[in-house]
């Protein structure tokens, strides 16, 4: 198991920017982060195309183009498509980022609330908006709490055997290494559901876990996936960014998938093979004795104090 200072260590070397090749999960982790009011520079290869339509959220009449919410509602199997944001947990914001526009997410909103707005935007996407009731601590009955807050993308095809790179900027609540935003990415293809038909499901998910660091702190995370690796039936996915605690606003922009060069793919898969490292050898800690529960060792001062002469 992993140690709190590994752990540590590993996430200082990520903040450094370096390529990690995780040997459980074998993808590539990067991520910067920037004190600043507009995203880093994006560092993608100029020739990789974006294949996230409207990924940096300019284009769009009264909401952005390409994206929308799947409201998963009690009374259906299947989620309900709303081609507008709520207005009540997403936003389309254009104050924080130079870059133009890019998403607000509001998590500290009551969950009953929430959906008694997508009702509200599912029989009319035109009604207006209304502002949230403040929240009360712990506000475990919050969007934060209980569904988070999502928004997906429309569906992007799927090149069989191909590695990608999925890439996004995010701006938003801290909260140690337990709790943070995440960018899912889900492959869908056709497969028999429990009745035999055959229907389009869902066959792969994989996260990008975007530790945020400090509000108002901009930061890019960028990491590796291979949807068909082990899912080759998967033909299209959907990117769904993700919020949830600690109540609070979050921001994501430049949302990017593209293609991992063939030449740099076959390296990280090579680096993924790779046998793992022999452990080290440590001391087998001493045998404890039955009813003592814990052991205090101290070194001996080198030097005692010399006792005094009684005068
Ligand atoms: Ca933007």
């Amino acid at each position: 198991m992993m140690t709190v200072g590994a752990g540590l260590a590993q996430w200082q070397r990520r903040k450094s920017g370096t390529i990690l090749i995780g040997g459980m999960t074998a993808v590539a982790v990067w991520v910067s982060c920037a004190i600043a009011a507009e995203p880093p520079n994006v560092t993608t290869a100029p020739l990789a195309r974006n294949l996230v339509v409207n990924g940096g959220f300019e284009l769009g009449d009264r909401c952005p183009s390409g994206w929308l919410i799947r409201f998963p509602r009690v009374d259906l199997s299947e989620l309900t498509d709303i081609r507008a944001l709520d207005n009540l947990t997403l936003f389309w914001h254009d104050t924080q980022s130079t870059r133009g526009k890019c998403i607000r997410m509001d998590t500290d909103v009551d969950q009953k609330e929430v959906h008694k707005r997508m009702e509200e935007l599912i029989a009319n996407p035109d009604a207006p908006p209304w502002p949230k009731t403040p929240t009360r601590p712990p506000k475990y009955d919050t969007a934060a709490g209980l569904e988070g807050v999502s928004l997906w993308s429309d569906p992007i095809p799927v090149v069989k055997g191909k590695m990608y790179r999925m890439s996004v900027d995010v701006m938003g609540q801290t909260e140690g290494m337990l709790f943070f935003p995440k960018l899912f990415v889900r492959g869908f293809g056709m497969a028999k559901d429990a009745k035999g038909k055959v229907v389009l499901r869902k066959l792969y998910d994989t996260y990008l876990a975007c530790r945020v660091e400090g509000p108002r702190r901009w930061c890019r995370f960028s990491q590796t996936f291979s949807p068909t690796e082990h899912t080759p039936g998967v033909t299209e996915m959907r990117v769904v960014l993700f919020a949830y605690w600690p109540p609070g606003e979050y921001y994501w922009d430049n949302v990017e998938i593209v293609e991992v060069p063939e030449a740099e793919a076959a390296a990280i898969r090579a680096a993924k093979a790779q046998p793992p490292k022999p452990e080290i050898l440590r001391p087998t800690p001493r045998t404890r004795k039955a009813g003592e529960s814990f052991a205090i060792e101290e070194e001996e001062p080198m030097e005692l104090p010399e006792k005094k002469p009684a005068k």
